[in-house]
């Protein structure tokens, strides 16, 4: 089945009844626990959720991909190079970074001259599905956290201001809601203020905080985290740290230190090393995930504010460019702002309103 008709088939098929489709999440799962809705009918809809939260959160990325598409075909209706040329400004624009672009470019002229395609609006599907499939090609890293069936120690990183604490508190309110024990260390003891920041949000998802005084040593924080948490038999301990990038040297010395603490009490963790990125910064967020990846190893990648940018082609390009796959995406302030991130799910966010008006087509 090809791409389009997938997602067709998984967001704009057949909807769950409006009865269902308006209710809280809570009132679901007591409507599921209670046998009046089936298994299917609950994931259908939280499938359906999920898709709704990428295309709000994507919304700004949308409407400005979709408008420079129409725009192109408008301008260049035949297949040639000045129409390719023009492709590659809208999407090197849209973040998807040059390599990616060059790619996606190239094997779309392959394809043009292999199906005999001479009008744009023809390829204007393909340009989609070519896009996810070199998104999915290469996909020799896990994109699924690596959890443990006892303690699993995640670690976060990334410069000031990218969403490192906000995320914290999203993805523990994520495990809280499994049902998991989640503990988190105030690794950033620099900043005037993180260590508040990190209690309320423990406070808010219900999770322990682990914490000393304003400047004291990251590492003895951590130490003292991974410890408890090995105590208290805790499921999940997510380590905060500072955001310093002005001297590498010094980043260095610190995660490796903070590393070397967690060793000594589980030589397997951290199980994830995860780098925040704030997606509205573009290109710049690329040269952060090269710097800190030749810091430290980095397991993954926490992509924020993308509901802030009109760029969403970032995503594309630190998957293709960087090789490291992007694991949850920020969309939002609130504490459910935060999903688990998916290819399919992506795509249909920044292309849903092509992909109904081609389900209307077919419907006809
Ligand atoms: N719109 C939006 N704002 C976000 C998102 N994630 C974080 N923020 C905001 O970014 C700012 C900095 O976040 P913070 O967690 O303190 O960053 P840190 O310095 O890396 O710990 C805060 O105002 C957050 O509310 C997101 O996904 N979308
Ligand atoms: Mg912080």
């Amino acid at each position: 089945m090809s791409l389009f008709n997938r997602l067709k088939k998984k967001f704009s098929g057949k909807h769950t009844d409006e009865e269902i489709e308006n209710k809280e999440s809570d009132e679901l799962i007591d409507e599921l626990d209670d046998g009046l809705i089936s298994l299917e009918e609950f994931e259908e809809w939280e499938q359906e959720q999920i898709g709704y939260k990428f295309r709000m959160g994507l919304e700004k990325s949308r409407e400005r991909f979709q408008a420079q598409i129409n725009q192109l075909m408008a301008t260049h209706r035949t297949v040639d190079e000045d129409f390719f040329e023009a492709l590659e400004e809208v999407l090197i624009s849209a973040d998807v970074g040059f390599n990616t672009v060059m790619e996606l470019t190239d094997e779309l002229r392959d394809y043009a001259k292999l199906k005999n395609i001479t009008e744009t609006v023809d390829l204007k599907e393909v340009i989609v599905e070519k896009m996810i499939e070199i998104y999915e090609r290469n996909n020799h890293i896990s994109e699924e956290m690596n959890m443990q069936d006892d303690l699993t120690v995640i670690l976060v990183v990334g410069v000031n201001g990218v969403g490192k604490t906000t995320s914290i508190g999203k993805i523990a309110h994520r495990y809280v809601k499994e049902g998991k024990s989640v503990m988190l260390a105030a690794g950033d003891t620099f900043r005037a203020g993180a260590i508040n920041q990190l209690q309320v949000w423990g406070d808010r998802v219900g999770a322990d905080v682990i914490k000393q005084s304003e400047g004291s040593d990251p590492a003895a924080v951590v130490f003292d985290a991974v410890n408890a948490a090995k105590r208290r038999g805790t499921d999940v301990l997510i380590c905060d740290t500072a955001g310093r990038l002005q001297n590498k040297g010094n980043l260095m010395k610190e995660l490796e230190k903070i590393k070397n603490v967690i060793k000594k009490v589980d030589e397997n963790a951290p199980h994830e090393v995860l780098l925040v990125l704030d997606a509205t910064t573009g290109q710049n967020a690329l040269s952060q995930a090269k710097a800190f990846n030749e810091v430290t190893e980095i397991t993954g990648i926490v992509l924020t504010k993308l509901d802030g940018t009109a760029k969403g082609g970032i995503v594309l390009a630190i998957k293709n460019e960087l090789g490291i796959p992007v694991k949850f995406v920020g969309l939002g302030e609130k504490i459910d702002d935060l999903e688990v991130f998916s290819a399919e799910n992506y795509v249909y966010g920044l292309f849903s309103d092509m992909i109904d008006e081609t389900s209307e087509e077919n419907d006809e």
